[in-house]
């Protein structure tokens, strides 16, 4: 059994003190379980009983899949380790509370804060003439942010993920306003709509509101999910 050690850290990119802890933990367990031939740079391995206890504890559970929310726990603490292995406190952490809700919903976004998103959506949605237009608006361009952070290499897989849970949470405060518009005497249907996520694909949220928007609008939604295999949305569109 042998592979490259650093690419399970990948997403850590940037953040070495965890990369190292990352490496450490994983080829204390993968050696125990019959590993004999890892890749590493050897001069850039942390020894694992060195390791900050919170950080160890933290990776264990990642690489061993201990708890549901391990990413997140991870996530949580990497920010503190900076390249000394020190830990860091952030003096900005409060500061963006007190900006405009457009950039603290997009700030919320990049930094996967799910703390105050209700809230803030709340206050655009009030603002904004429909709550669809908050999605367009301040939503999409904070996602927009993600998804060029992301592609330049500077955002990662895990932080992307948490600004997916946030964006989510936030459509789903709008859910049920964007519901609400329906037009009362909107009884016949307009016709059937399938819609999937091709085999490969997991990206689901745009689909999500495209769907619950034509649904308000009297077509009737066969969603078949995420991943799913051509067959299947031929033989269910035949
Ligand atoms: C959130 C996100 C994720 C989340 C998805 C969570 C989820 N459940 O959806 C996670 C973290 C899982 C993810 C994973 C990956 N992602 Co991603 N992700 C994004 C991100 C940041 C935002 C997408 C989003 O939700 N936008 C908000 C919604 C509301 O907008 P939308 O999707 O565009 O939908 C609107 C319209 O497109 C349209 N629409 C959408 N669907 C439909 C359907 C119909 C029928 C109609 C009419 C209209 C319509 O209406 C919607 C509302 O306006 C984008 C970047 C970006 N700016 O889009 C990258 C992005 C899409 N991801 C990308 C990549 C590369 C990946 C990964 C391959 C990364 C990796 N190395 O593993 C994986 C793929 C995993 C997989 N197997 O699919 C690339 C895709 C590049 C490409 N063109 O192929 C992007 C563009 C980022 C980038 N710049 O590199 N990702």
């Amino acid at each position: 059994i042998s592979g490259g050690v650093s690419n399970v850290s990948f997403s850590f990119r940037g953040n070495n003190p965890v990369r190292e802890a990352i490496h450490a933990v994983f080829l204390y367990h993968a050696i125990q379980a019959g590993m004999d031939m890892g890749i590493v740079n050897a001069g850039q391995l942390a020894i694992l009983d060195d390791l900050a206890n919170e950080l160890r504890e933290a990776v264990e559970d990642v690489v061993l899949n201990r708890r549901d929310d391990s990413t997140e726990r991870l996530l949580d603490i990497a920010g503190k380790y900076n390249n000394t292995g020190e830990v860091q406190e952030d003096p900005a952490a409060a500061e963006w509370r007190g900006w405009d809700v457009n950039a603290r919903l997009s700030h919320a976004l990049v930094k996967g804060i799910t703390e105050f998103i209700d809230e803030d959506t709340e206050e655009a949605r009030l603002a904004a003439e429909r709550p669809l237009h908050v999605i367009e608006g301040a939503l999409m361009d904070g996602m927009n942010v993600v998804g060029d952070l992301f592609g330049a290499g500077k955002m990662f897989l895990p932080q992307v993920v948490k600004s997916a849970r946030v964006m989510k949470k936030a459509v789903a405060w709008l859910m049920p306003y964007i519901e609400a518009e329906k037009s009362e005497g909107d009884i016949n249907s307009n016709g059937k709509i399938l819609m999937a996520t091709v085999k490969g694909d997991v990206h689901d949220i745009g689909k999500n509101i495209v769907g619950v928007v034509l649904q308000c609008n009297g077509y009737e939604i066969i969603d078949l999910g995420v991943m799913v295999p051509t067959e299947t949305i031929l033989q269910r569109a035949t």
